[in-house]
């Protein structure tokens, strides 16, 4: 038995902050061992990596470096955290993961699919989230959104163009793995958001008490 590996996604400002908390706490209210990480991060030399992939300072990396950097990060991050994590039965809760290299790497940076497919195989070796919250809303929103709260890092600093080739590629995801991904209307008001949060989430949970009830 490993635990459920969950991952939360958005364009920026899309709130996934907020939600994350949400979800962090009903998931601890049913009693179950959670750790709780973000990507690029979640290590000491993933934390390293995402300064330099925030900084805005450093405009001149290159569109490959960015997209090795996001792999050699996530390579730590599944190997010293994720892995271990979900072999012991605790779930885990990630802000962004491989989803957010297809939609910014992959859309927004226009990076061939394949390219990005290979590394996904190589560092991954097929483990997928079991749940992905997408949190959708128009990139104009979620970048004023993001704007009102702090001031713009490297990506956050992009165009609406390339936000909008993001959103989309979030949603032909969402579009191909429907039983994973589930978009959220996270245009709403918040506690409509974490309404759509809750639905998603309760149906999760149920089959997970209905599962450990069946084994007892
Ligand atoms: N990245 C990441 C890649 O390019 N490739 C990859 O493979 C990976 C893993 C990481 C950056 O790295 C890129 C993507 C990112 O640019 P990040 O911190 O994860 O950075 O991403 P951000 O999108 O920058 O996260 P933010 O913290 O900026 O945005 P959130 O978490 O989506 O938004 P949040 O919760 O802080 O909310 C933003 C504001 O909106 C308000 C909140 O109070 C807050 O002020 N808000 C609402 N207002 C009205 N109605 C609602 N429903 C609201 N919900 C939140």
């Amino acid at each position: 038995m490993t635990g459920k590996f969950i991952t939360l996604e958005g364009v920026e400002g899309a709130g996934k902050t907020t939600c994350l908390k949400h979800v962090e706490k009903r998931i601890k209210e049913a009693g179950i061992d959670l750790c709780v990480t973000r990507e690029p991060g979640g290590t000491g030399i993933g934390e390293k990596i995402r300064e330099i992939l925030l900084d805005r300072g450093n405009f001149e990396i290159l569109d490959e470096t960015e997209l090795l950097l996001m792999f050699a990060a996530r390579a730590q991050h599944l190997n010293e955290l994720i892995r271990p994590t979900l072999a012991a039965d605790t779930w885990v809760l990630c802000d962004r993961f491989t989803d957010a290299t297809y939609a910014y790497q992959g859309g927004g940076r226009e990076i061939a699919h394949e390219r990005i497919a290979e590394l996904e195989q190589w560092v991954l070796q097929g483990l997928k989230p079991d749940l992905t919250f997408l949190l959708d809303l128009p990139a104009e929103v979620g970048l004023e959104r993001a704007g009102q709260r702090s001031s713009p890092d490297r990506f956050e600093s992009e165009n609406i163009a390339f936000m909008e080739r993001i959103r989309s590629s979030y949603l032909d995801i969402a579009r191909q793995e429907p039983d994973r991904v589930k978009i959220i209307d996270s245009s709403q008001a918040l506690e409509n958001v974490l309404l759509q949060i809750d639905e998603v989430l309760d149906d999760l949970l149920i089959v997970m008490y209905l599962q450990a009830n069946e084994s007892d």
